[in-house]
C-alpha cells in the first residue's frame, strides 16, 4: 500500500476532527476541575478559600487571554469563558478549542499552586448575546446556590454533626430555612464577601499608560488593554446589564 493511502485511510479514522463551532455562534468553554472534592479537601478551608479563589482566577485570566475571549466567569472549581462570533483559532475546530482549554486551565493552576491537577473541558453555543447571558445568569445562580449550601453544611458539621448527619437535615431544608439556620448561627449569608455568593468576572478594559518617549524627549499617554478582574459582581437584572454592555460594546 503507498503512503498516501494509508495517509488517507488513517486520517478517515480521525472522525471527529471535522467538528467545528456553528459560523455565527456565541460559543461559551467551560472548564471544571477534575475531583476537585477531594483535591481541596485537605488542602483549602471550608466553605471557601481565598487562596483557591485567586487560584481559579489566574486560571481564568489565562483562558481569557490564551483565547481571545471576551469574558471569563468564575465560581467554584469552573470558568467559563464566551468566545465571540468572530472567534476564529483553530479553525473554530471543537476538538482543538476543548483540548487546549483544559490543558491551558491545568497548566496554569498547576505552575502557580505547583503540584499537579486536570480539568475537564466543554462546549456550549448559544445563538446571539441573550443566550450568552441566560448562559452566564444560570451560572451566577449555581454559584449562590452553591455558596448556600456549602456554608449551611458547614455550618451543621462545626455543631458537631458528621457528614451524613448535615446532609441529611440539609436534603429536607429549603432556601429560607438555610438562611435561617444560618442566622441562628451567626452567619449572615447576605454579608459573606460577594466573590463567593455571586462568583468572580473578568474582562478586558481600557487603562492610559504614562509613559517617555526618549526619541522626541516628551511624555506620552498610551492606550493599553489590561484584564479586570471584578471580585464584586451585581447580580440578577444588574448583572445581565453589565454583561451586555461588555459583550456589545466594541473593543
Ligand atoms: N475547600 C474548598 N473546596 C472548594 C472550594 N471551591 C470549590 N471547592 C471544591 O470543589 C468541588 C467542585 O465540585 P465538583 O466539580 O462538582 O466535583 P469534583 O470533585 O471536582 O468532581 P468532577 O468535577 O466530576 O471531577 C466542591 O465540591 C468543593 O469541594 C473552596 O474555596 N474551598
Ligand atoms: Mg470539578
Amino acid at each position: 500500500m503507498h503512503y498516501s493511502e494509508l495517509e488517507a485511510r488513517m486520517r478517515a479514522g480521525e472522525c471527529f476532527h471535522d467538528l467545528r463551532l456553528d459560523p455565527g455562534a456565541w460559543a461559551i468553554v467551560r472548564v471544571d476541575g477534575r475531583n476537585f472534592s477531594r483535591y481541596t479537601e485537605r488542602r483549602y478551608g471550608k466553605p471557601f478559600d481565598e487562596r483557591f479563589s485567586a487560584l481559579m482566577a489566574g486560571t481564568a485570566r489565562a483562558l481569557l487571554e490564551e483565547l481571545g475571549g471576551r469574558y471569563a466567569y468564575t465560581e467554584s472549581d469552573e470558568v467559563s469563558v464566551v468566545l465571540a462570533p468572530a472567534f476564529a483559532m483553530f479553525g473554530r475546530g471543537l476538538q482543538k478549542l476543548v483540548s487546549i482549554s483544559a490543558a491551558v486551565a491545568a497548566s496554569a493552576f498547576t505552575h502557580e499552586a505547583g503540584e499537579p491537577v486536570q480539568f475537564d473541558s466543554r462546549v456550549w453555543l448559544g445563538a446571539g448575546v441573550d443566550d450568552v447571558i441566560d448562559y452566564l445568569s444560570w451560572r451566577q445562580a449555581d454559584a449562590a446556590r452553591c455558596a448556600l449550601n456549602g456554608w449551611s453544611y458547614w455550618t451543621l458539621r462545626g455543631t458537631g454533626q458528621s457528614q451524613r448527619e448535615a446532609a441529611r437535615a440539609l436534603e429536607r431544608t429549603g432556601v429560607a430555612a438555610k438562611n435561617e439556620l444560618l442566622s441562628h448561627h451567626g452567619v449572615d449569608f447576605n454579608g459573606l464577601p460577594a466573590w463567593q455568593r455571586r462568583g468572580v468576572g473578568l474582562w478586558w478594559e481600557n487603562h492610559e499608560h504614562p509613559g517617555h518617549d526618549p526619541i522626541r524627549g516628551v511624555d506620552v499617554v498610551t492606550r493599553r488593554r489590561r484584564v479586570r478582574v471584578e471580585r464584586e459582581l451585581p447580580m440578577k437584572d444588574d448583572y445581565r446589564r453589565l454583561l451586555a454592555r461588555l459583550l456589545t460594546e466594541r473593543t
